[in-house]
């Protein structure tokens, strides 16, 4: 009996130690700090037919997709492709997304920026970055990538992006990997330290229309730039970067990358750089004009930081940037009217290539115990901040002025980004803060090995925070971003009277083959329960322009038109045309069908290909 106690004991006892780095599976009890279960379902309930109080636009990280979901029902409302095709919605079939992805299929997304006003959220465009040195533009009155600027000249590895000034006068770029310059330039790995180069760069965006092209690159020693921050308020006109490997390594990163106590993060004035490229300075490189601060000085100071920061935030009065190393314990406040004064004064240690360094001493305001690993801070709209923590897998709550930590809540778990109602701008709105946490096994129904990754809505209303909901996501959670659903006004039809395209037409008499040689343009209705014409006949060889317009006016009242055997799936929106041109190169007789299902009739809605053979 006592020795079947004791083996019990033991087995309970290496379960526990098993069982203890991860959350309990299945269980009905809240981990801890979650509150009372009643609660929280309360608060994150949104009744039939009522409506979330926030979106939130989350990376699809390498899907190359933006999830966008409810806050607080945490409910998944849609996906907007961005930089890879989508056969849901047809992004990538026709030949306007097609030319935008330009060849590329994937994309690595990275940190979504909802353009602003005077250092707020305004609700007009999301922009958001991706790895291969691409900036995107997805307009917030239709939920669709409008433009993909790039691969930009020098930029390989575009991870430091796509953060936006105040006035979205800018997106912001910055290279992870330092390669010589321009692409195409190869030089041995002995070289690295010496002739291979970083470039912090910004786009230039249109203030009417969020066009997209080229601004600035500034070319920087070969530290591997991580994220960033524009300045707001006081600091607005100044853009913050972290590095890590200021030692300019190479191989194995993890150690010859950390042989310094501390990197930098790079402070830009912004407004000379503008300045610098307006009065012709700089040196064509890859078709671009690159400022090299040992020629331009006045632009770029290096703040040291602790080893390998990542993220770089600046408080919503613009007085602080928060940085830190990312296996540190502590945060460390750097005081924006402190790194103007050392400039003013030339209080420099030295300087990496022409780039004056700056005393950390002289500069720093506090830094702040917040435990171990601090990656992001995000704000509240009452002084506080929060900093998500990797190693102790937690969120540590403080307050900015008097530097104390207040509060921690353990993720669930190893939390990487997080995000508060539009807890980057200068008015923050609280209630809401979700980790972006970068692991999830056990909380959930298993899905085999390819597991989903993890969000955590917090409430931050209150003294302490208590978790509310658990929510599964596709891959990769880097950043998010909520803002306020009454900022955004998104149209349900485009309206007949402002199609553009001249290829639409909106009477089925209309619906026809033209043709010009080997030419064939097909004009196309599409409207419940038909496609018109309901078959079209061209010769092998063609080359075929199907132009396909959906005439409804009605909301939701999509139609697609899939094409089996030519790898071609539209979906046309209420009131949108969309064009696809291909080489009917395969003879025979091919169905066309609506893939969206429209009416109660939509399974007759379907036509023929018919591609006459050469013989
Ligand atoms: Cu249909």
């Amino acid at each position: 009996m006592k020795r079947a106690l004791i083996i019990l004991v033991g087995v309970a006892a290496a379960i526990a130690l098993y069982c203890a780095p991860t959350a309990p599976k299945g269980s009905k009890k809240s981990p801890a700090g979650a509150s009372d279960l009643a609660v929280a379902a309360q608060k994150t309930y949104v009744a039939p037919g009522d409506l979330d109080e926030f979106y939130l636009f989350a990376s699809g990280g390498h899907s190359g997709q933006i999830y966008v979901y409810g806050v607080p029902s945490m409910r998944h409302l849609s996906t907007i492709p961005v930089y890879a095709p989508y056969s849901a919605t047809g992004y990538g079939f026709d030949d306007e997304t097609r030319a935008m992805l330009g060849g590329l299929t994937w994309g690595d997304v990275h940190h979504p920026a909802l353009s602003e006003t005077n250092g707020d959220y305004d609700g007009r465009w999301l922009f958001v970055n991706e790895m291969n040195g691409r900036v995107a533009r997805v307009d917030l009155k239709d939920f669709k990538t409008r433009q993909i600027f790039g691969p930009m000249p020098n930029i390989s590895g575009n991870h430091g992006s796509a953060f936006v000034t105040p006035n979205t006068e800018y997106s912001m770029v910055a290279s992870r990997f330092s390669i010589p310059i321009p692409k195409g330039k190869s030089l041995p790995i002995d070289k690295y330290a010496t002739d291979y180069k970083g470039i912090i760069a910004a786009v230039k965006i249109d203030p009417k229309t969020g066009e997209m092209s080229q601004g600035f690159e500034i070319m920087t020693p070969p530290f591997d730039w991580d994220l960033g921050d524009a300045g707001k308020k006081i600091s607005d006109g100044w853009m913050f970067w972290t590095c890590y490997n200021s030692e300019r390594a190479t191989g194995k990163l993890e150690v010859t990358a950390s042989q310094r106590d501390r990197d930098y993060i790079a402070a830009v004035d912004w407004r000379a750089a503008e300045k610098a490229i307006a009065e012709g300075k700089g040196d064509l490189i890859g078709g671009v004009k690159v400022i090299d601060p040992r020629k331009v000085p006045g632009i770029v100071y290096l703040m040291p930081c602790g080893k390998s920061p990542h993220g770089v935030d600046v408080s919503p009065d613009g007085k602080y940037v928060i940085g830190s190393g990312k296996l540190q314990g502590v945060t460390t406040v750097f005081n924006f009217e402190k790194i103007q004064t050392a400039i003013r004064n030339k209080d420099f240690t030295g300087d990496e290539d022409g780039i004056p360094v700056l005393k950390y001493e002289d500069i720093k305001d506090a830094e702040v115990p917040v435990g171990l690993g601090p990656l992001h801070t995000q704000f509240g709209p009452d002084g506080f901040a929060y900093t998500s923590l990797f190693v102790d897998s937690a969120i540590a709550k403080w307050k900015l002025g008097t530097w104390e930590v207040v509060d921690k809540i353990p993720m669930s778990y190893s939390i990487g980004h997080l995000c508060a109602a539009e807890g980057d701008t200068v008015s923050p709105k609280g209630k809401y803060l979700i980790g972006l946490n970068k692991l999830s096994h056990g909380r959930h129904l298993s899905v085999g090995p390819s597991q989903p990754e993890s969000s955590q809505l917090v409430d931050i209303s209150e003294e302490k925070m208590k978790l509310l909901y658990d929510a599964f996501t596709e891959p990769e959670p880097h950043y998010a971003q909520m803002i306020e659903a009454k900022k955004l006004h998104p149209i349900e039809v485009y309206p007949k009277e402002e199609s553009k395209n001249p290829l639409a037409i909106w009477d089925v008499k209309d619906a026809g083959v033209t043709r010009a040689g080997s030419n064939v343009v097909v004009k196309v209705v599409l409207v419940r329960s038909t496609i018109t014409p309901t078959a079209i006949e061209v010769n092998q060889g063609d080359t075929v322009k199907i132009a396909m317009t959906n005439i409804e006016q009605t909301t939701d009242e999509l139609h697609g038109f899939g094409l089996l055997d030519y790898n071609i799936n539209i979906v046309v929106d209420p009131g949108e045309t969309k064009v696809v041109t291909f080489k009917a190169d395969k003879p025979g007789v091919f169905p066309y069908y609506c893939t969206n299902f429209c009416s109660a009739l939509h399974q007759e809605m379907q036509g023929y290909l018919i591609v006459k053979g050469k013989s």
